[in-house]
């Protein structure tokens, strides 16, 4: 395939509702979407980086860099046979996940479209809908969590993940078990504990949480491997797994029994199917994180968690929980039976819709051979 050009778009999206974690709150959000045009067709991806540095170290503008000076100067204006080629091309580059799975999401999908075939099929999907969940930021008090996730559980969503911190914590759980029995509950704190708390984590054991997602310090495996030998309910890790390796150290530790992959933070798909197969053959189920993708990114994440050994429902939801107004046709819907159908058409199966991509576009730049 000859990469012809590339274009990078700084895109800006306000969110529905203002989204508050450990982290802060945000109400809008901003990423990367990368374009390549080669072999008269085009490839579209998303680079998850945020504004600001609070999930992850990277940033649009780091990214943006990254890309623009490095990453995209090694494959412009070259014949590559493959993802992998491209991968090998810029190699040398250490970190910057999210900036290299930018790039990496569009050339899978110019790869599967010169194929004629749909990007799930490429990855080695073998489901043609997922079960999808949602993540539900902290609430001011437990009545406003409990309507939020009825409307949600009245959508169909099979899963609610809430967010939480210190202080919103187990008063929200215990209400929600309270409320729904049986309902597919889970947390994340994305950082926001330590050991020291550990006291919190043995109450939240009871309450038959499906997991706790990453408790402890972002890139931490040690400490999580303490607290997971206390508890019965399985830690997730996400912050802290940028690789396989991190992956292979987490599950031999015993740091947690369950991994959320999201592409952005291991540098794409081809790290994701490592880690994916890696952990089927651990015996470890994984899930599909999210990043509060534009459609673009989540007909990437779609076609991605339809591998067989994606067991939980993914923080995958609908367009409209995200967005009034999303960059992608079709756009993505919840069915009532809280699955989501994976596209068939070739490469992510959604057209970009063009006048609503430049609506939030902030910058864009176009690179040639
Ligand atoms: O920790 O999973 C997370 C969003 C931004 C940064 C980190 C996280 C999240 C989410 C949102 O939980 C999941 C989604 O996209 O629906
Ligand atoms: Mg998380």
């Amino acid at each position: 395939m000859h990469i012809e050009k590339i274009e990078l778009r700084h895109i800006k999206m306000v969110l529905v509702s203002p989204f508050v974690t450990s982290m802060g709150t945000e109400y809008d959000e901003e990423h990367i979407i990368v374009r390549v045009d080669a072999d008269g067709v085009t490839g579209w991806g998303e680079s998850v980086a945020e504004g600001t540095p609070f999930y992850s170290y990277e940033t649009v503008q780091t990214a943006w860099h990254i890309l623009k000076d490095f990453l995209i100067p090694s494959i412009l204006g070259k014949d590559i046979a493959s993802v992998d080629e491209a991968i090998a091309s810029y190699a040398k580059v250490r970190g910057h996940m999210m900036a290299k799975a930018g790039l990496e999401a569009a050339l899978w999908d110019a790869f599967a479209k010169t194929r004629n075939i749909p990007l799930s099929k490429m990855l080695g999907g073998t489901r043609n809908k997922i079960d999808v969940g949602v993540s539900i930021g902290i609430q001011s008090s437990v009545g406003e969590l409990l309507k939020k996730v009825e409307g949600y559980l009245g959508e169909g969503y099979k899963r609610i993940k809430i967010k939480i911190s210190p202080g919103y914590d187990l008063q929200f759980v215990e209400a929600l078990r309270k409320e729904f029995p049986r309902l597919l509950l889970q947390v994340d704190a994305n950082s926001a504990y330590t050991l020291s708390d550990i006291n919190i984590f043995k109450q939240m054991d009871d309450y038959n949480l499906q997991l706790i997602e990453q408790p402890l310090g972002y890139e931490d495996i040690y400490d999580h491997s303490k607290l997971q030998r206390e508890l019965k309910t399985p830690i997730c890790l996400d912050e802290s797994i940028h690789s396989l390796d991190d992956t292979r150290a987490a599950i031999e530790l015993d740091s947690c029994r369950i991994i959320n992959i999201k592409p952005g933070r291991v540098g794409g798909y081809t790290e994701s199917k490592l880690i994916h197969d890696y952990c089927a053959s651990m015996n470890i189920p994984v899930w599909h994180g999210g990043m509060l993708e534009s459609g673009i990114g989540r007909a990437g994440n779609v076609a991605l968690a339809s591998l067989p050994n994606f067991l939980l429902p993914g923080d995958i939801s609908a367009s409209k929980r995200y967005y009034k107004e999303d960059i992608v046709e079709p756009e993505f819907v919840v069915n009532p039976d809280g699955t989501m159908d994976v596209p068939t058409k070739p490469g992510i199966g959604v057209e970009v819709n063009m006048k609503m991509l430049e609506k939030v576009t902030v910058r864009s730049e176009e690179y040639k051979q």
